[in-house]
């Protein structure tokens, strides 16, 4: 049986351009600390028709997806030229993940994918699969990506077809276009996820947010957010690593915790994004949380608010890896404002927005976490007892 070609290539046009160009709006009310927005920014459908379709009606006559897309989410951004770029993990039907671009003119809604996906050169291992890009304009004048690549492990038996090595991939720019690999980050911890590049030079030497992590899945004993210097990026080693931000015990992030995007610096010290990771009876629960570390101190956190600052909700909490909001990219736009990027469930973007004042007022005071119910409470009766001393009109 035939098709109209002509007919469902516009229809599936149309879809996409209507999915794509649909404004999105602030949800109303809020926490006050950031706003949430209605639509997800990118999914798997806002992929280019063309990279998906053979558009060829001899070779394709039934105008069936040849190449299939899975999801689009934890993305890098930045603002590039006056436009808010994300760097979007992509995964195919394959369970491969690449990166794309994709631009917006204002930030929240009409994102469209450059015209092909990044083609990321390979170091003398190639990639198994690459993931989770964190974008640092560094003050060397390069735009540094760092994320993770993932190779099987090579000391697995035959019969365990899934233990995997993670590490740090390397890669820089000046165009965003043409990227060159570098070494991949050398550590002395088996594993490494959600590593970042601090955007100064810190003593003249790189700086670096890392992971050590004892097993693909478990942070273990190397668990927490650590700080390390490297004397170069080409061959960058960090061997001394110093836990800043640890998992602790009855916390959102007690399982683990990683850096999300690169810091923001701003007058009262570096605001940090980052996801803290907690065991449940229906599996990991992944949330995002703040803190802020000393300007002259980068290894000191001088703020750090309780519990979480961004939880799944509603359809966040459902896809391919449930109850799952992950960061790694952030906007610190010229007029204060601040573009959250993250995903959810290892499916879709989303966007919040708030401001580098709201922010700072969040971190400085939030009550942080007391560790105990006792000191939940007491932290109520002192804002009641506050309230109470304050006549307050509504
Ligand atoms: O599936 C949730 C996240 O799991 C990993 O994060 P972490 O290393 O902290 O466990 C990453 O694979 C991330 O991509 C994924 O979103």
């Amino acid at each position: 049986m035939k098709i109209d070609f002509e007919k469902r290539l516009q229809e599936l046009t149309e879809a996409q351009e209507q999915l794509i160009s649909l404004p999105n709006v602030k949800e109303p009310l809020g926490n006050g600390i950031f706003s949430r927005f209605k639509n997800p920014v990118l999914t798997a459908a806002h992929v280019p028709l063309n990279w998906r379709f053979d558009l060829n009606p001899k070779t394709n006559p039934y105008l069936m997806e040849r190449i299939q897309v899975n999801a689009a989410f934890n993305a890098g951004a930045i603002k590039w030229d006056g436009k808010y770029l994300m760097v979007v993990r992509v995964e195919g039907a394959d369970r491969k993940s690449f990166f794309a671009i994709a631009e917006s003119p204002n930030g929240i809604d009409n994102f469209r994918f450059w015209d092909k996906p990044i083609e990321l050169p390979q170091t003398e291992i190639p990639d198994t699969n690459v993931y989770d890009m964190r974008l640092t304009a560094h003050e060397d004048g390069f735009v540094y990506g760092l994320f993770c690549t993932e190779r099987r492990d090579p000391s697995a038996p035959e019969g365990d077809q899934s233990a995997a090595l993670a590490q740090c991939g390397i890669a820089r720019t000046k165009d965003l276009i043409t990227w060159e690999r570098l070494a991949d980050l050398k550590t002395s911890s088996p594993q490494q996820r959600n590593v970042v590049l601090h955007p100064e030079f810190v003593n003249g030497k790189y700086a670096f947010y890392t992971r050590p992590q004892d097993s693909f899945i478990e942070a273990g004993k190397g668990g927490g957010i650590a700080f390390g210097l490297s004397e170069s990026i080409e061959n960058a080693k960090v061997f001394a690593e110093t836990i800043l931000d640890k998992k602790v015990y009855h916390t959102v992030y007690e399982a683990k915790n990683g850096q999300g995007p690169t810091p923001i610096k701003t007058d009262k010290g570096w605001l940090h994004l980052a996801h803290g990771v907690r065991n449940t009876a229906a599996g990991l629960r992944y949330v995002l949380y703040m803190f802020m570390t000393d300007l002259n101190d980068l290894s000191k956190v001088t703020h750090k608010p309780g519990g979480y600052f961004i939880a799944p909700e509603g359809e966040e909490r459902v896809g391919d890896v449930s109850n799952v909001v992950f960061s790694n990219g952030w906007i610190a736009d010229d007029n204060g404002k601040v573009f959250i990027y993250y995903a959810s469930s290892d499916t879709r973007m989303h966007v919040a927005s708030t401001t580098i004042e709201q922010l700072i007022d969040y971190v400085e005071n939030t009550p942080e976490d007391g560790l105990t119910s006792a000191s939940s409470v007491n932290q109520i009766i002192k804002l009641v007892n506050k309230n109470n001393s304050v006549k307050v009109n509504v």
